[in-house]
């Protein structure tokens, strides 16, 4: 049989035996796809209902540029901070074909704009990119948002190729691009995820620019069997250092990758934070493609080391990479240690590493389950979340192939998917893909991925994207009543956003912990705010907040079922039951 590990490619072109086999064995899981009545989860797609009128252009070309297929991301966020999140979409750029020249991709009129929906009060959305000023330039890839100033505006940082831009949110609903001042027009190449973190727990929050490989328009023939140009794999380009911005405090960055460790040359997809060893210094991960993942081991004082070998979080239990694409950093089993999935190609399979406790993590794909639900799929945009209010962790993930004629040489594998949903118990992953509606059934080249709750109602939301397709909005209208609580952080010593705080919540029947984060999935940024599923329990006992700045805070929020903001060092400061005012009595929820 053809080794496992000649199937790893990201761009890989031919049938083999083996692949074959493999499908046959998983086929018969495949049919038992129904949505769990019990748990009451439904979703309703409603991007073009709510005025989400998006339309990537990937612009396909004759000479197959990975360029083309690998975009793009998507950011929920509240840029005008009246209480509701907007959606930033990132979009391609048009460069001739061939383009033997060179020359840079360019956004030539609106059909090629990134776009950014202004959520309005009565939860429709109104395309504001002009005003905002935010149309960009070149091929867009990935989005991170972050207040790195601290001024109560969210910013937004926008990778791509051949540069990436910075855009200061101005406070007025305008933002001003500042890539050449802050010092990061220097970023060329192509960059794909980034991650605001603050690596040296000064207050400020620091940049993480991932880059795929060393890339530009030189035409590489890479045939099919049969001789058709097709995408090239990945490991025929060299890797390249990620971009590691030191915040310096007056609006300019500093580059620093080689300084604090973290110059090793990768082929970065998507990138995920979480303190794995709990010492109170946010750890990174970066998911590689075709080589070994990356564990970045916070050292304190900025300095990083790299520890996914010995962490058993480089590569699957037999030693073979993949081409790792989104990834979540998240406590999957609510045993407070982060846990990290990796999405991957179609017979690959995805990832869970869950944390051992003692520096390293168990290989749990095949133990979950998740092996054989992600055999014969691939996936991008990746999510962990409470999809029922639980207090369980389900993972969702948009899915397609990089290759269009996949198909063609591989009957078992689509180039088109529609999204999938498995739900997790905290041991194994069962496949609920129906519980998202009409879409389970809509195949396409699923991109990024966001979640947050849109709509303020205490259910998580997500927002998808596709490769030359549209955008997607799936309201999370799931049905049986079950408790949720929301946390939003105001860093006053720490970044203001909380970013890298860590939240445990404690109820009668739940204990749970996240880090606050807008990075993880692919290309993509999601809701700050820490949402927490609690099932049939009425009140909050305690939550303990540990600030990036090393404050440890205790709070006890009267009621369930709101949203609430906690102050550094002054505790809540703010309550809200979203869009309907809350009801008088504190414990009215039974
Ligand atoms: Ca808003
Ligand atoms: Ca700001
Ligand atoms: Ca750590
Ligand atoms: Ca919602």
């Amino acid at each position: 049989m053809t080794p496992l590990s000649s199937l790893t490619f990201p761009f890989r072109c031919a049938a083999t035996a083996s692949a074959v086999l493999l499908v046959a064995q998983f086929a018969p899981v495949l049919a038992a796809q129904e949505c769990d009545p019990q748990a009451g989860i439904q979703f309703v797609e409603k991007a073009q209902a709510l005025g989400v009128n998006f339309q990537h252009r990937a612009h396909h070309s004759s000479m197959s540029y990975p360029l083309e297929v690998m975009g793009s991301g998507v950011a929920l966020f509240d840029f005008d901070n009246d209480g509701r999140l907007d959606i930033f979409l990132a979009n391609g750029a048009a460069f001739p074909d061939p383009n033997p020249e060179k020359t840079a991709p360019h956004k030539v009129g609106p059909e090629d704009w990134n776009h950014l929906f202004h959520q309005k009060p009565d939860g429709s959305f109104e395309d504001v990119t002009e005003k905002a000023g935010l149309a960009g330039e070149g091929y867009a890839m990935g989005v991170a948002v972050g207040d790195y100033d601290n001024d109560g505006y969210e910013d937004l940082f926008v990778a791509g190729f051949p540069h990436s831009h910075l855009y200061h949110n101005n406070g007025n609903g305008t933002f001003t691009d500042v890539t050449a001042q802050a010092g990061l027009a220097n970023d060329t190449n192509w960059s794909t995820s980034a991650a605001w973190v603050d690596l040296d727990q000064d207050g400020r929050l620091d940049l993480v620019v991932l880059r795929y490989f060393k890339w530009n328009f030189d035409d590489r023939y890479c045939p099919t069997p049969d001789g058709k140009r097709s995408y090239c794999d990945p490991k025929i380009f060299p890797a390249i250092a990620p971009l590691v911005y030191h915040n310096d405090g007056n609006g300019h960055f500093t580059e620093v990758a080689a300084k604090t460790g973290m110059g090793k040359p990768g082929k970065g997809l998507g990138i995920s934070i979480g303190d794995y060893d709990r010492d109170g210094k946010i750890d990174l991960f970066i998911a590689n493609d075709g080589m070994d993942e990356f564990l970045y081991h916070n050292k304190g004082n900025g300095l990083f080391e790299e520890t996914g070998v010995s962490a058993n979080v480089a590569t699957d239990d037999n030693g073979r990479d993949f081409a790792g694409m989104g990834t979540v950093f998240t406590d999957m089993n609510n045993d407070g240690l982060p846990d990290i999935v990796v999405d991957n190609l179609a017979q690959q399979t995805f990832s869970l590493y869950l944390n051992r406790g003692d520096g390293s993590f168990n290989y749990a794909s095949p133990s979950s389950g998740l092996t054989r639900l992600t055999m014969i799929h691939s996936g991008w945009g990746l999510a962990a979340f409470d999809a029922a209010n639980n207090d369980e962790k389900d993972l969702i993930v948009t899915r397609g192939h990089v290759n269009v004629d996949i198909q063609k040489d591989n009957p078992q594998l689509n180039y088109l998917e529609p999204p999938m949903l498995l739900r997790f118990d905290g041991h194994s992953f069962e496949q609920s893909s129906t519980c998202l509606g009409a879409i389970a059934k809509e195949a396409f080249a699923g991109r990024g991925l966001a979640i947050g709750d849109i709509d303020n109602d205490g259910r998580v939301d997500v927002v998808m994207t596709a490769n030359d397709g549209r955008a997607y909005l799936l309201h999370n209208e799931s049905s049986v009543p079950r408790h949720w609580i929301s946390i939003q952080l105001t860093g006053q010593k720490s970044n203001r956003d909380g970013i890298g705080a860590e939240i445990h919540v404690v109820s009668a029947k739940t204990s749970q912990w996240a880090t606050i984060s807008t990075t993880g999935s692919y290309q993509s940024s999601g809701d700050k705010r820490a949402h927490f599923g609690l099932g049939s329990d009425t009140a909050i006992r305690s939550i303990e907040i540990r600030w990036p700045s090393s404050l440890q805070e205790t709070v006890t929020p009267p009621a369930v079922d709101r949203f609430y903001t906690v102050t550094e060092g002054k505790g809540i400061t703010s309550v809200s039951c979203g869009n309907s005012p809350c009801p008088a009595a504190l414990h009215e929820a039974h």
